[in-house]
Formats: C-alpha cells, structure tokens, sequence
C-alpha cells in the first residue's frame, strides 16, 4: 500500500510526464506571452448614450447605435487615454483644451489627440444632438440667426445638407460659432472646429459607421433622417448659452 507520501510523489511524476507529453505535441509552444497591459483607466471616460439604443429608430437602427457608442467611442477614449499615459500635464487638461491647443502639445502625441481626442469630442456631443423630435425647429435666438443667415429654417437645411454630401471620405459638417456668426463648414476625419476655434453647434458624421449598416450607400438618405433627430431644444440652448 502506497503512503501518502509515495502517493503525492506519484501523482508528481505523472503530471511532469503529461506535461512533457503536451510541451512535445506542441513544439513551439514556449512560455505564453505576458497578457496586454490593460488599458489605461483614465482619465477619459466613455460618457453614456443618455437613451436607449432603440431610441432613434427608425431614423437610426439600434445596433448601429450600439456598435458606434460602445464600440467606436469607445476605442477613442481608449486610445486617447493611452496618449496621454506618459503625459500627467495633458492626462489633468479637458478634451476641449487639448483639441483647442492642439498645434502646442508635444508632436509625440499631437496626432493620436488629434483622432482619439477629436472623436472623443465629437462623439460626445453627437450623442447629445440626437432626440427624436417629430419636427422640433430651432427656437429663440438661434431661430433668428438662422433666419438672418440662410434666408430660413429650410434654407439651412438645404445648405446643411449639400455640406454633408459634399464631405469626400470620412469627415464631419458643422454648424459652429465663428465669434458671434453662425458658419457651415466640414472638417475630415475627426478634426474638430475647436482646433480652429471656432466653436461647434451642431455635427453630423459622415463616417461610414455611422450609416452604412441600415442605409449601405444611401448617404442621402441618412442625412435627411439625421433632419428628423435633431434635439433643437439642445442646440438652441447651446446656441443661446454661446453668445451669452
Ligand atoms: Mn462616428
């Protein structure tokens, strides 16, 4: 009869020889590698959406939704807070003030802020741009400048919209605060008016991800139902808190 200790030494002897016999099946098989480093933790955080997924149908899908927040906005933050891993003095700044004095951040960095932090921001206030409104109109303030500028609410419209179809690849149409005047303009990739200083109003991506599971090509088609989910309410206060 085997002793306990007889036994333990056994069960060793049979383990070494199995695990030998695994190392010889697999002959490259070295040490595994060190698992990733995690992410960085912050200091940038994924805001949540603040509705449902399924709030915007059918003007925007809900797996589109789910998709471009917790996976694209979410891979901009994570990247962004890798940026400036190394860089306490930029990780203590908003995004607004790094994007702002973007040409002054060191070049080692400048161009991953620029991406992960504009698509940070721009992400950020996209979310907040959305609602769906059944035919909510800018109001107050807004409503008059719009007015003064485009000659009307729809003729806002029809510019707004020939800027995004105009957008040559992935990019972004604004309308922002030029000083105290309304301006269309169009920014590639995920550059941001604030860059520019120019201050951002309202934004629409044009980005693939942003349509093209429910809409493929159809980038009309988007833009006009992106004229439907516009919070108003959001951007006219936004507006009037701006010039104030
Ligand atoms: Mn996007």
């Amino acid at each position: 009869m085997m002793t306990r200790r007889q036994a333990l030494h056994r069960v060793a002897a049979v383990s070494a020889v199995c695990a030998g016999a695994s190392a010889l099946l697999r002959p490259h098989a070295q040490t595994p590698p060190p698992p990733p480093a995690p992410a960085p933790a912050g200091p940038f955080r994924l805001p949540p959406l603040g509705y449902d997924a399924e709030a915007l149908e059918p003007h925007i899908d809900a797996q589109t939704m789910k998709i471009h927040h917790d996976k694209h906005h979410a891979t901009y933050v994570q990247n962004l807070n890798k940026a400036v891993a190394d860089f306490p003095d930029l990780a203590a700044k908003s995004v607004e003030e790094l994007l702002r004095d973007l040409p002054g951040l060191p070049e080692k960095v400048r161009n991953a802020i620029k991406n992960h932090g504009g698509g940070h921001y721009n992400h950020t206030l996209f979310w907040q741009l959305l609602k769906v409104n059944n035919g909510g109109k800018p109001s107050g303030e807004l409503a008059k400048a719009l007015d003064a500028k485009f000659g009307g609410f729809t003729g806002f419209e029809t510019e707004f919209q020939k800027a995004a179809m105009g957008i040559f690849g992935s990019g972004w149409a604004w309308l922002t605060l030029d000083g105290k005047s309304l301006k269309l303009e169009t920014t590639p990739n995920q550059d941001t008016p604030l860059t520019a200083g120019r201050f951002p109003l309202l934004g629409l991506d044009v980005w693939e991800h942003a349509y093209s599971l429910k809409y493929q090509n159809r980038l009309v088609d988007y833009v006009a139902a992106f004229a439907k989910i516009i919070h108003w309410d959001f951007v006219s206060e936004r507006y009037q808190k701006a010039i104030s």
